[in-house]
């Protein structure tokens, strides 16, 4: 059984965005276009309170400054995906009819969460590995924003959590901020085949 996987296709994400993703939109079309292929579809939301520790401007600093979050290394982000408010909704288009379950990451105003599986302190899980495993799912099908953030990140949990996993390159885009992990979509990729993921287009499904 194989799995769709729609990363956090949120307003904010888009070119007009808090957070704009470069064509962060285009992805839209083409996630519509492949769920009829898949058993299952699940989204990931990102979700935070108002009072978000990666949001810069609770540490008087600019977007893409570093600082240590409860020993994390956090990258700061502009105000994004505040719960409730328009940003945070998934981007007019998508088609949400298909999708089972939307698991919803980055709650607590303490931790990060790039994976749609973990914080990125490995404390708490959103369910997203539990309920693909119950469902029969074997196979992942990774797509949506950033390619570089939590895209990547939720790719690795993934395969680390022993789904064969896949990565629909043109149904995701990269943010492209150049820093440390956050890197750029092609170190993205590289470090994602390195393990063993694939990487494909969508074409090919
Ligand atoms: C994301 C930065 C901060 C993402 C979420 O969805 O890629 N990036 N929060
Ligand atoms: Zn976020």
């Amino acid at each position: 059984m194989k799995a769709l996987i729609l990363v956090d296709i949120q307003n904010d994400f888009a070119p007009t965005g808090a957070l704009p993703v470069p064509e962060g939109d285009q992805v839209v079309p083409v996630v519509n276009n492949l769920m009829d292929k898949f058993d299952l579809v699940v989204a990931t939301q990102d979700w935070h309170p108002r009072d978000h520790k990666s949001f810069a401007v609770h540490h008087h600093k600019n977007p893409g400054e570093i600082i240590l979050l409860n020993g994390i290394t956090q990258i700061l982000w502009p105000v994004h995906c505040v719960q409730g408010s328009k940003g945070a909704e998934f981007i007019p288009g998508l088609n949400m009819k298909k999708t089972a379950r939307v698991f919803k990451k980055g709650q607590d105003r303490e931790v990060d969460s790039y994976s749609g599986f973990f914080d990125n302190g490995r404390k708490k899980d959103t369910g997203l590995g539990d309920y693909l495993k119950e469902q029969g799912v074997a196979t992942v099908y990774i797509t949506g924003l950033a390619l570089d953030v939590c895209v990547k990140f939720t790719a690795l949990d993934a395969h680390a959590l022993g789904f064969d996993t896949k990565v629909i390159i043109d149904a995701t885009r990269p943010v492209n901020m150049n820093i440390i992990d956050a890197g750029d979509g092609d170190k993205a990729i590289a470090r994602m085949q390195a393990v063993g993921i694939e990487t494909l287009m969508s074409k090919d499904i």
